[in-house]
C-alpha cells in the first residue's frame, strides 16, 4: 500500500452554519480519502440562503499572498475545485491559479456558484454571470443546476422543464464554452413530475448521461457543494463519470430523505454527519442510463 493521498485546492467560502461551501465540502472530501487544502475566498456568519442576515469578510486582498506561500512550497494538486466567489476580482484570481497549477493530469473543476430556483443569490448581480463564462472556459468539468446553466446560456428566466433533445443541446452549448465534462443537476424532468435529473456530457467519448432521481420537494442549501464534492471523490478514486454521478446522486437524496424526515429546518443544510458513513460503504448503482 503507498501512503499517497490525493490534494484538492478548494477555493470556497467558509460559512460558520448552514453546511454549504467548506463546511460541507471538508467533511464529504475527508471521509472519502481526499486531502482538502481550502483556500478560502471569504468568512462568512452562515450562508445566505434563508438567514435574517449574515456577517461577511471578504478575503480577496489575502488570497494572492497565500497563494504566493503555495507556489513557494511547491504545492501541486490532483484537483482545483471552485464554488462561490464573491467579486470579479475573485474570478481573475482563480483565472491565474488554473494557468499556474493546472495541467494535463489534474481535474479542473468549477462549480458555478450563482443561484438556484431561477434566481441568483442576494449577493449576487448580473455582472457575475458573464465573468462566470470566462472561467469556465478553463475547466475539465462544470457542475451548473438547472438555473445557473440558463443563466450561463444567456437566458433570464430558466424554463419550468425541457425535453431530451434541449438537454442535449443545452449540454452541447455549455460544453462548446470549454469544459470536456458538463454536469447539469436539478434538472426537472418533463416526463415524470415526480423526479429530477442530473444530465452530462462528456466530450471526450461524446456520450449523454441521466441519471434520475425521485423529486423531493424540499430545498436545502449546500446540496450542490455535496453533490460536486462526491463527483470528485469519486472520480479520484477511479470510477467512471456515470457511476461517479450515480454515487453522488444517490447520496444526497440519502442526506435529503434524512433531513426531510425529521422536518429539519431547511436553512441549516441536509443532515450531512448521520450520513457521511455511507460514503465508505460498497456502491450499489441504481440506475444510470444514456441521454
Ligand atoms: O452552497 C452554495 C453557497 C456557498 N456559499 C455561500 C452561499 C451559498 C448558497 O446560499 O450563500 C456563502
Amino acid at each position: 500500500m503507498n501512503g499517497k493521498i490525493k490534494k484538492v485546492a478548494a477555493i470556497h467560502d467558509l460559512s460558520g452554519f448552514g453546511r454549504s461551501s467548506l463546511t460541507a465540502i471538508i467533511p464529504t472530501l475527508s471521509t472519502m480519502g481526499v486531502q482538502v487544502c481550502p483556500l478560502p475566498t471569504a468568512i462568512l456568519s452562515n450562508h445566505t440562503g434563508g438567514f435574517e442576515s449574515y456577517s461577511y469578510i471578504d478575503l480577496t486582498d489575502s488570497m494572492s499572498e497565500y497563494i504566493d506561500v503555495w507556489k513557494k512550497i511547491n504545492l501541486d494538486f490532483e484537483c482545483i475545485y471552485s464554488g462561490f466567489l464573491g467579486s470579479t476580482k475573485q474570478i481573475e484570481i482563480v483565472s491565474d491559479f488554473i494557468d499556474y497549477f493546472g495541467n494535463e493530469d489534474n481535474l479542473i473543476v468549477v462549480d458555478p456558484v450563482m443561484g438556484d430556483n431561477g434566481e441568483l443569490y442576494s449577493s449576487f448581480d448580473t455582472t457575475i454571470i458573464s465573468e462566470m463564462k470566462k472561467l469556465i472556459a478553463k475547466a475539465d468539468m462544470i457542475t451548473p443546476n438547472f438555473t445557473e446553466a440558463a443563466f450561463l446560456l444567456g437566458m433570464d428566466n430558466p424554463p419550468k422543464t425541457i425535453n431530451d433533445e434541449t438537454a442535449r443541446d443545452w449540454l452541447l452549448k455549455l460544453s462548446d464554452m470549454g469544459p470536456k465534462i458538463v454536469v447539469i443537476t436539478s434538472v426537472p424532468n418533463a416526463e415524470k413530475e415526480e423526479y429530477t435529473n442530473v444530465l452530462a456530457y462528456d466530450r471526450k467519448n461524446n456520450i449523454f448521461w441521466k441519471v434520475g432521481c425521485r423529486y423531493i420537494p424540499a430545498f436545502y442549501p449546500g446540496t450542490g457543494d455535496i453533490f460536486t464534492s462526491v463527483v470528485i471523490g469519486s472520480l479520484l478514486q477511479g470510477d467512471s463519470l456515470p457511476v461517479a454521478l450515480d454515487r453522488a446522486t444517490q447520496f444526497i437524496s440519502q442526506c435529503i430523505k434524512a433531513s426531510y424526515g425529521f422536518n429539519y429546518p431547511k436553512r441549516e443544510g441536509v443532515l450531512l454527519e448521520k450520513e457521511l458513513g455511507i460514503l465508505n460503504m460498497p456502491v450499489l448503482i441504481s440506475g444510470y442510463e444514456m441521454l
